[in-house]
């Protein structure tokens, strides 16, 4: 190594110290910089990027940008070394640059580490502290810019900074963040204990629900095609009628657990729901609060199977989920204020700063357009919006706004998170069917799946097992709900196991054909015919 590159490593290894210091000071607050940059990242990037992101990288989409920022600060610690060390920079120019990285660092830090931590004192500056310390430290040892120390003793004070850092990473877990200190209702409780909780001020055993899955028949063999769709073989005396259950298929009515997930943030918000109350208010006649128990225990509260999807799903695509919620009507909420004439949007506020609206005329006109505080008889879970969330049948899942705060009515047009960001604000569902299964028991053949066209409802599926030159009317579930999709299945005699081109569309309550028109997810929401080919 030369001297050029002896400081860049020193300094990349500065950095990944820097890094280990700042994961292991995070249980102090709850959080870190990493995620907040990755947070950032996501709110300032385009809509399109954002999504684009989602649909190739899915889940892993956030921790991938937390792993390319740290990366990129690693390189950019060797770059700027390398880079001054390059230019025969004089002992001043040193001093400066050294200074000048180190404010930027001590900054980040702290800013990333209040951010995380809410705001709490103590908390975010001795967590940024604990992560500086060590390649601070690390630093001095090895003698500031030029290392001159021996290779033995720089790895001696490398170890010794992880080390440091780890110790800070004790200190930081023993004064750790405590999940919750308040004993009042959790994500995923009984809805009932919490109504019992708020009669008798005790607690009761969750009863928990257990959830039952049709029987499929011996499979033989099954592969998933990169369309999500569940090929299968069953055994020849398998049920010929093979019902809607058979391997893919989608129960009509989903869990909590296996519902999809879509949200801006890199880590959810944790909301207290002792501390938290709904406000109802902006331009109505008298605003008031509304504790999570009597929203609870709210006279209009109802049992409610809706299907959500999201607006950046793709055709055939995962981003859609049924599931059966606890929730009150928003009219509701706000004939309780008094809503004057003179009312255009109804504004939701949530605890991550995401903010939805939706008109007036929408919510007073239907009874379906709900405050969600319960899915599966239990409380919702964190991710899903505990204490409430919206939900708004027929439009995407974007205008569904989790972690709802306030409830306001405005009297002008306000902008919402998404449409900021170029997408459609009325966010009405195009109809849609996907493939799900395709089996074969001896020689029928069952194509299934689901459709689903909003508030027009389902009327009918054709399927297709010629790439669309003739088509045959499958059989159709009924739904679950009015706000739900259906299921359907379309069984074949089809003895020979040569490739299928397997193409579905649907027909809505309208009578309208579901477009064939292909369109991306963005701005309106993806369009087309779902496809794909099968040999079976
Ligand atoms: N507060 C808040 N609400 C939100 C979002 C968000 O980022 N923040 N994302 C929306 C989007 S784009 C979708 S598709 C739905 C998904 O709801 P789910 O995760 O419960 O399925 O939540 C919506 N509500
Ligand atoms: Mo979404």
């Amino acid at each position: 190594m030369d001297g050029r590159e002896r400081v860049a490593v020193g300094w990349a290894a500065t950095a990944v110290v820097w890094l280990v210091g700042i994961l292991a000071a995070a249980p102090l607050v709850g959080g870190h910089p990493l995620a907040v940059a990755a947070q950032v990242v996501i709110e300032a990037s385009p809509g399109t990027v954002a999504t684009l992101a989602i649909e190739t990288l899915g889940a892993a989409a956030q921790p991938a940008l937390m792993v390319a920022i740290a990366v990129a600060a690693v390189a950019a610690a060797a770059g700027i070394a390398a880079f001054a060390e390059g230019y025969g920079t004089t002992r001043a120019q040193e001093r400066y640059l050294a200074t000048g990285v180190s404010v930027a660092v001590v900054v980040l830090t702290a800013a990333g580490f209040r951010a995380a931590a809410d705001g709490v004192f103590w908390r975010w500056t001795l967590a940024t502290a604990l992560a500086l310390l060590p390649p601070g430290l690390l630093r001095v040892a090895s003698g500031g810019h030029r290392p001159s120390v021996g290779r033995r003793r720089t790895l001696r004070n490398l170890g010794g900074a992880v080390g440091l850092a780890a110790g800070g990473g004790v200190v930081a877990r023993s004064l750790g963040r405590p999940a919750t200190s308040s004993d009042g209702p959790q994500p995923g409780e009984s809805l009932d204990a919490v109504v019992e909780k708020r009669a008798e001020g005790t607690t009761t055993p969750d009863s928990g629900r257990t959830v039952t899955t049709a029987a499929t028949g011996e499979i033989l063999e099954s592969r998933s095609t990169t369309e999500n769709v569940v090929v299968s073989v069953a055994e020849a005396d398998a049920d010929p009628v093979f019902g809607y259950g058979f391997a893919g298929m989608t129960p009509a009515v989903g869990t909590a657990a296996d519902h999809y997930v879509v949200d801006k943030n890199v880590s959810n918000p944790s909301v207290d729901a002792e501390r938290w109350s709904l406000s109802v208010g902006g331009a109505v006649r008298e605003s008031y609060d509304l504790s999570f128990s009597e929203l609870v225990t709210h006279p209009e509260a109802r049992d409610m199977t809706v299907t959500t999807a999201c607006i950046s799903n793709s055709v055939g695509g995962n981003l859609i989920s049924t599931a059966e919620w606890r929730a009150v009507p928003v009219r509701a909420l706000l004939a309780d204020a008094g809503v004057p004439d003179a009312a255009e949007d109804v504004v939701t506020r949530a605890a991550d700063g995401y903010t939805e609206a939706i008109p007036w005329d929408v919510v007073s006109e239907r009874e379906d357009v709900v405050l969600a505080v319960g899915m599966d008889g239990r409380t919702l879970p964190k991710e899903h919006g505990f204490p409430a969330r919206l939900l708004i049948p027929g439009r995407y899942g974007m205008k569904s706004t989790k972690w709802v705060e306030d409830i306001e009515v405005s009297a002008g047009d306000h902008e919402s998170y998404w449409e900021a960001r170029g997408w459609v604000e009325e966010a009405v569902v195009n109809t849609l069917s996907y493939v799900r299964g395709v089996q074969r028991r001896g020689d029928r053949v069952a194509v299934g799946g689901v459709a689903y066209g909003g508030r027009r409802g389902i009327d009918g599926v054709e399927v297709s097992l010629d790439g669309g030159d003739t088509w045959a009317d499958a059989e159709l579930e009924a739904p679950p709900s009015p706000h739900a999709w259906r299921r359907f299945r379309h069984v074949a005699e089809l003895p020979d196991s040569g490739p299928k081109d397997v193409v579905v569309r649907a027909t809505d309550g309208t009578g309208a054909l579901q477009t064939r028109e292909e369109t991306g997810a963005h701005p309106g929401g993806s369009t087309g015919w779902h496809s794909v080919t099968v040999s079976l």
